[in-house]
This record gives structure tokens, C-alpha cells and sequence, in this order.
């Protein structure tokens, strides 16, 4: 039967009318049972050897259109839509989102799940169901307020299992269930999503905002991904969450095996477990402990097996991300592993006694990424300088002790979603200029350099951009009430607010803008300066650099003088279904990490691919974006990361100098408590902000506040010369192929899991 004909056939069984009489609401549900069905018609994935991606975040953003992409049925639907008069776009709008994830790293993990099924590897990903996830962020009197998020409705596309064991605590005892969510596979089979939710979980717990009894842990277990964790009982929460998660981890894991009738002391052969940053580094004990107490298991044998199937990734260098467990949350939360990481730490100290590598340290805390080095068979890093770093100083002794163990795996993201379903335009210009190989050979893009010359390209791609950028202006007009000039530069900064990250030189750049227009210097190229951040509720200073910018936002967009030249937007509630409408629309990619702090970005590479040039600091895989289009295609400013990491050694860097001693500093750090500002915004979070910023600056924005005006200045100088500008953003897209996902997971692949 016709697509067409099928649908109209569904959507007559469900609500008694044909697509054109059906409301949105219903068009929605029928969409989505349509889509289900068209699944349910693909082969599942399966293989002998299977991989357990355990991961506390899975960002995998609304579901509706990529499964579309992938299952090859987009454009027909979209036909048959438009022609009964409707559009898919407007049954996106009623998707809500997932919000199962942070940032970077969960985005990671949804973009490897997407090419693990595209590749047809025999994957899954395991993690959990968090009713709230991240929450919903709003702005009041321009301050961050977090509200919950409810994302889960009767029509969703999560399936309940009927697997369900039991979580033993050391106070209580849990019963899980695990639910599924279907990935699938460009043009390939299904994988799947397992996420297990606790039995008793009770949303009535949560109030107005996102406060809960946080010892209530029967019904607030699976509430919120990271709540708030700047008290005692937010970190035993964490803990009680970790366990949860690699317990049904690992019940799982031996489930299959036994079910497949595979010998336990073979589990090395037939399943690899990819441990994403330390959260569920508790899966090794607990397996060892599983083998060990109820399979009969001698500890040597249990150790060995489990060692031979566990692979650690490590996302980050910053001290406060690495976590350290004080020895007495373990004892309260998860006392049957107290003595088997016990264990594990007495047959390194026995050999070893080198106080930096031990597992237990000699405050009583445990060191979870020294879980997985010691006892896992490889340690990965996510960029090249974040695998350097790790190898030279992060981690450089247990490089050391392992260095067969060490390798890096540069991240990557799924072009399905950063390209064929975010950039229509771009995607059918691409189709048009070079084949459609690229869909499934992301190095095809290779081959848009033959037109870097072709007028008629050039300025088709410069009509899509257009076209973007106007979209983005009438979605923002409508949601967030604010006018922007679709002519003007888009310079866009977006990712999790984090001092490192350095929002605040970004504000600092807009202040001292704003200055030069008031005393009368004019800027060739207006340029809007478009944000989107969540900062952690616990985290005071990255709300007040919020406060900031959208105190900025207020005085300069309100500014006659100043507004035809400058605008500020932050944007509220920034998520991945804002990002698809950004990234198209941007022309300035802004990735200005402190050299050394970001250890890989991943919008940097979504950027490129969407045709925005980056300005940055050498740092993550910025450095390999920089290596691959050359330096007349990217503007890098700042320290280096050496330089940066000699700071820190030498503990010698004093940002109130810099303030002193340059005055265009000192009048952008000054503005931010001056009268202007304070009769917009708070006088709490303004000087709270300044005087962290002329007295700490631990991520040394002072620093870099000169060379970064001086190169935000150079590359809107260069966006007037067009020809030029499309030029470099032709070689930016066209290398972009190498940042494909599905290229990350060959190598994770070919190097760690080895699947057939
Ligand atoms: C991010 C890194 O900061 C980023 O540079 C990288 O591209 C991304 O991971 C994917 O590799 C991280 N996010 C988190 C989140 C938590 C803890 C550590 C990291 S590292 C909660």
C-alpha cells in the first residue's frame, strides 16, 4: 500500500476522518502510531558480541523527525502532510522534549546511539528514566528561576518493559522497572534505549519549582537528572542514582548472558561495557560482586573477567567534575561494595604504594576514574589535546603504570540530525552540488571544495543562511518578544554556563562594544550576540554572569543609540530543539574555553557543518577544526594550554594586574557595577560578579580579554568582505566530514568493542 494510503487509513481507524479534517493535536498521534509501526517493520539489531553504553545522560532531543530521516520516509510525509493542507513542522512544535541530559556529554551519547544503529552495531544504551530531567529554565527580573519540566505524556515513545529486579541499598530496597526507547538506524535496523525508572517514584513529591524532600529516596530516586547536589543529601542522592543505574547495569548484562546461554567466564567475549565519564563506574564492583557472591566466582577470576570487559571514557580535566566519594556516603548508601573497592584498592596499594594512584585516598575518599583506569582495559580522552593532556599530566602517572591502555577517540555528532533534519536548505543545496554519497560518507563533503569557486553556489548558500537567519528572527519574535535584525551578524555563544566556558569575556567584549558605539565609534557590521545557557541552581557565580548578560540585554536593545548596531538575546531555556533552530541561523561560532578547560565541544563541529566560522582558544577540538581548514579559515586567539597549565602549576596569575593595567579591561569589569547597570540589575549579583572577577578569575578571562576584542573585531571586519567570508565557510563545511559521529564510532569500534 501507498505511504499515503496507509495513512490516511490510520488516521481514519483513529479519530473517524481523513488527515485534512484531523486536528493538530490528533495529526500528532497519528504521526507518531504511524511512525511506531513503520519501526515496528525493521529488523532489531542483533550480533554475538554486544555493547552496554551506561551513561547518567542521554540527550536525545525530540524524536518525531529523525526517526522520519532515518526510516527514509521524511520528505514523502511531509508531502502528503503539505497537500492536506498541514505541515510538519507544526506537529514538531507539539513534541515535547526529553530532557535527559546536561549538555555535551549526554548530547554525545545520543549522537553515538544514532550511529551505532546506523552503523548496524549490536549497541544499546543504558541509563535512566528521570521524570523531570534538567529543569526548565525561566528568567524573572532578569535572574534564572528553574521550574520543572514534564516531559513524559501518555503519547510518548517510551515502552515499558516487564524487566524489573531489585536494588538493594544498605538502608532500603527498591524494585525497578525498565522502559525502552527504540533508536533507529539511518537506512539500517533498530537499537535500543533502556532506561529503568524505580516502582514507587511519586512526582507529587515536587512542589512549585524543583525543591523535594531529598531523603525520601523510594519516591524521589529517578525525579530529576543531577539535582541539586550542594548539600549532604543531594551527593548521597547522586549516589543512591549511580547505583540504581549500573545494579540494573549489570542485572541486565548477566540476564542477557544467561539468556543466550553464554559461560560467565566468557563475558569479556560476548559483552563490552562503555563506561561515559565516572558516573557509572560503579558497574565494576558491582559485577565483580555479582560473579563473586551468587555465581560461584573466585575473586581473582572475578576481577580479571570484569577488567577485560570494562572501557572508561574520560570527558573532563576540571578538578570538581572527577569524582571523589567520602568512604561513609559508600558505607550508608552501598555497603556491599565497600569491601570489594577495598579489595580492588589493596592489590594496587600492594604494589604500588604511590599515594597519586590509589583508588582510596588518605582522607577516606574514593577516586572513582581510578576504578576504572586500574580496572578496565581502556581509558579513552575525547579531543587530541584532551588525550595529550591526560597522557602528560591529568593522568600521567597511571599513563605510566598503562600506557597500552591509553587511547583518544575524537568526538563526533550524527549529520542526520545537525544537518538532514536542522538544515533543510542546506541539505538539498548539498544533494544538488555534490550527490547525496555524503549521507552516508560524511568525507564526501570533501567534494563541495571543487565549488568554493562556483558564484552560483556561493550565493546559493548564502540564500539558505538568509533564510535561516529569518526563521530564527520569527521564532524568536514570537517566542521571546524580541526583534532582531536578520542582517546583522549572528554571533552566538551557546552551552552550559560554566566560568570555563567564559561567558562572562563574552559579556565583557559586548560591554566594552557598547562603550565605543556611546562615545561615538560606530561599527562597520551590526552584530547580535545570541546566548543560550542553563546554569546549575547551585552554582552562584554562573547565575550572576546570567544576571549580567540579561542585564545587558535590557540596557542595549532598549539603547536608540546603540541598538541599530548591537543587540544582545539570551534565549530562554536553551535546549537541543533551540540549538536546531540556532545553529542554522549562525554566522560567528563563539568556543572562547580557557586553553586546556573544554575537553573536546561538539557545537564547534555542529557549527562548522551548518556553515557559522569559529572563533576560539586552542583548546578541545577546536584544535583539530584549526588543523583541518588551515589558519585563513579560522580565528583563534588567547593562551595556549601549556601556557595556561603553567599558570596553575606556578599559581602565579593575578587578574587584578591586568585590570590595573589595561584600561580598556578595567572600564568593561568597572561597567558592570556602574550606576547604569545597577538601575537595571541587582546590586548582590553584580558585585558579587565583580570582585570574583578582579580578585579570582580562576579561568583567567582577563587574561585573554584583549587578544579576544581584538580577533572578535578582525573576523567582523572580515564578514563585510563577502566573497571572502563564503569562501572560508565553504572550506569549514566541506571538512567537517571527519567530525561525523559515525566516524567516532569506527574508531571506538575498530579500537575498544570490536563488534562484528
Ligand atoms: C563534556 C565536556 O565538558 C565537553 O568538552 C565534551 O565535549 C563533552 O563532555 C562530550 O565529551 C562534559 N560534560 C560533563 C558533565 C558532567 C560531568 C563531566 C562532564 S564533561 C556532569
Amino acid at each position: 500500500m501507498e505511504l499515503r494510503d496507509r495513512f490516511e487509513k490510520l488516521s481514519a481507524k483513529l479519530y473517524g476522518r481523513p488527515v485534512r479534517q484531523c486536528t493538530e493535536a490528533e495529526l500528532f498521534h497519528t504521526l507518531l502510531v504511524f511512525t511506531k509501526e513503520l519501526m515496528a517493520d525493521k529488523k532489531q539489531i542483533t550480533g554475538e558480541r554486544k555493547l552496554y553504553y551506561i551513561s547518567a545522560e542521554f540527550l536525545i532531543g525530540k524524536l518525531l523527525s529523525n526517526n522520519l530521516i532515518n526510516l527514509g520516509v521524511y520528505d514523502e510525509i511531509e508531502k502528503v502532510l503539505n497537500e492536506s493542507g498541514k505541515s510538519i513542522a507544526m506537529l514538531e512544535n507539539l513534541e515535547p522534549e526529553p530532557s535527559l541530559g546536561n549538555g555535551g556529554l549526554g548530547r554525545l551519547a545520543a549522537c553515538f546511539l544514532d550511529s551505532i544503529a546506523s552503523l548496524g552495531l549490536n549497541g544499546c544504551g543504558v541509563g535512566l528514566l528521570y521524570h523531570f530531567g534538567l529543569f526548565k529554565q525561566i528568567f524573572n527580573n532578569h535572574l534564572q528561576n528553574a521550574v520543572r519540566n514534564e516531559w513524559i505524556t501518555d503519547q510518548s515513545w517510551l515502552t515499558k518493559t516487564d524487566l524489573s529486579f531489585d536494588v538493594k541499598f544498605g538502608d532500603r530496597t527498591v524494585r525497578s522497572t525498565m522502559y525502552d526507547i527504540d533508536v533507529v538506524g539511518y537506512d539500517n535496523g533498530i537499537g535500543k534505549l533502556h532506561l529503568f525508572d524505580v516502582n514507587s517514584v511519586d512526582e507529587s513529591l515536587v512542589g512549585n519549582g524543583i525543591d523535594f524532600d531529598k531523603n525520601n529516596i523510594e519516591k524521589n530516586l529517578t525525579l530529576f537528572l543531577y539535582p541539586d547536589d550542594s548539600d549532604e543529601a543531594g551527593h548521597l542522592l547522586r549516589i543512591y542514582q549511580q547505583y540504581f543505574m549500573v545494579s540494573n547495569a549489570a542485572r541486565l548484562i548477566i540476564k542477557d548472558m544467561k539468556d543466550a546461554g553464554h559461560d560467565l567466564h566468557e563475558l569479556h567475549k560476548y559483552a563490552v561495557v562503555q563506561i561515559n565519564d565516572t558516573h557509572p563506574t560503579m558497574v565494576i564492583p558491582e559485577l565483580i560482586r555479582i560473579l563473586t557472591q551468587e555465581e560461584y566466582f573466585t575473586m581473582d577470576d572475578a576481577i580479571e573477567v570484569v577488567s577485560k570487559t570494562c572501557a572508561y571514557t574520560n570527558h573532563t580535566i576540571l578538578a570538581e567534575a572527577l569524582e571523589k566519594w567520602p568512604m561513609s556516603y559508600l558505607e550508608k548508601v552501598v555497603p556491599v561494595l565497600v569491601p570489594i573497592i577495598k579489595e580492588l584498592n589493596n592489590r594496587i596499594r600492594k604494589n604500588n604504594p604511590d599515594p597519586v594512584i590509589q583508588i582510596i585516598d588518605d582522607e577516606n575518599k574514593v577516586h572513582m576514574a581510578h576504578i576504572d583506569i586500574h580496572y578496565g582495559f581502556s581509558t579513552n580522552g575525547v579531543a587530541a589535546i584532551h588525550t595529550d593532556i591526560l597522557k602528560d599530566s591529568e593522568l600521567s602517572h597511571f599513563y605510566k603504570l598503562y600506557p597500552e591502555r591509553f587511547n583518544n577517540k575524537t568526538n563526533g555528532i550524527t549529520f542526520r540530525r545537525w544537518l538532514l533534519s536542522c538544515n533543510h536548505g542546506l541539505a538539498k543545496l548539498f544533494d544538488e552540488t555534490i550527490g547525496t554519497g555524503y549521507r552516508k560518507d560524511a568525507t564526501e563533503l570533501k567534494k563541495l571544495l571543487d565549488h568554493k569557486d562556483d558564484q552560483v553556489f556561493l550565493d546559493k548558500l548564502d540564500e539558505v543562511k538568509k533564510a535561516n537567519k529569518q526563521a530564527f528572527v520569527d521564532y524568536v519574535r514570537k517566542t521571546e518578544g524580541v526583534e532582531l535584525d536578520p542582517n546583522s551578524v549572528f554571533d552566538v555563544q551557546v552551552k552550559r554556563l560554566h566560568e570555563y566556558k567564559r561567558q562572562q569575556m563574552n559579556a565583557l567584549y559586548i560591554i566594552h562594544k557598547y562603550l565605543e558605539i556611546k562615545a561615538g565609534k560606530k561599527p562597520e557590521t551590526p552584530v547580535t550576540c545570541i546566548f543560550g545557557a542553563k546554569a546549575a541552581p547551585a552554582y552562584v557565580i554562573a547565575k550572576d554572569i546570567i544576571h549580567l548578560i540579561l542585564v545587558l540585554q535590557e540596557i542595549i536593545n532598549k539603547d536608540p543609540e546603540v541598538s541599530p548596531y548591537l543587540k544582545v538575546l539570551m534565549v530562554t531555556n536553551y535546549n537541543v530543539s533551540y540549538a536546531e533552530k540556532i545553529i542554522p541561523a549562525c554566522d560567528i561560532s563563539e568556543q572562547i574555553s580557557l586553553a586546556s578547560k573544554e575537553a573536546s565541544g561538539t557545537s564547534n563541529m555542529k557549527f562548522m557543518l551548518n556553515g557559522a566560522i569559529t572563533l576560539g582558544t586552542d583548546d578541545g577540538a577546536n584544535v583539530e577544526i584549526h588543523d583541518f581548514v588551515g589558519d585563513e579559515n579560522i580565528y583563534i586567539f588567547g593562551a595556549k594550554s601549556d601556557e595556561v597549565i603553567e599558570h596553575y602549576k606556578k599559581a602565579d596569575y593575578v587578574s587584578r594586574d591586568i585590570y590595573n593595567k589595561s584600561k580598556v579591561v578595567k572600564d568593561a569589569v568597572d561597567f558592570i557595577v556602574s550606576d547604569k547597570a545597577l538601575q537595571v540589575g541587582n546590586k548582590e549579583n553584580l558585585e558579587r560578579l565583580y570582585n570574583d572577577i578582579i580578585n579570582k578569575d580562576w579561568f583567567m578571562a582577563l587574561l585573554d580579554l584583549e587578544d579576544y576584542i581584538a580577533k572578535k573585531d578582525e573576523i567582523l571586519k572580515d564578514y563585510a568582505d563577502r566573497e571572502k567570508w563564503k569562501r572560508m565557510v565553504v572550506v569549514n563545511m566541506a571538512n567537517a566530514g571527519f567530525f561525523s559521529s559515525d566516524r567516532t564510532i569506527e574508531e571506538y569500534n575498530k579500537d575498544i568493542w570490536k563488534l562484528k
